[in-house]
């Protein structure tokens, strides 16, 4: 699935409000979901609005430890083979890269683009 990057977040945000129905809180608990596999997140890119903070949740669906990290320094923290973390993202002043700072493996294309789109 690496044709459409950025309808494919989309579409995964929207599924990420549905799971959020059968936990706690409110559909819009998490804005935007973003999956850890080995080794590359689905999807690679996600859009964020400028002077948004966006609900992120990173879930592991992998079968070793993942994080995500910027360049600012922002980091989510390790987050275990099956495992979630739901972390506020932003706001953002340009588009950036994230990636996961486990050794080898941004190397191995575990990165994901966020694009900044305009509110
Ligand atoms: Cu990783």
């Amino acid at each position: 699935m690496r044709s459409s990057p950025l309808l494919l977040a989309s579409s995964l945000a929207l599924m990420g409000c549905v799971a959020g129905s059968t936990t706690t809180g409110s559909p819009s608990d998490a804005d935007v979901l973003v999956i850890a596999e080995d080794v590359y997140y689905e999807p690679e890119a996600i859009e964020v609005r400028a002077g948004e903070t966006v609900r992120l949740e990173l879930r592991n669906e992998g079968g070793i430890v993942h994080d995500l990290v910027l360049e600012d320094g922002w980091e989510s923290g390790h987050v275990q083979p099956g495992g979630s973390i739901t972390v506020d993202l932003g706001p953002l002043t340009a588009s950036t890269t994230a990636w996961c700072s486990i050794p080898g493996h941004r190397d191995a294309g575990m990165e994901l683009r966020i694009e900044l789109v305009d509110g």
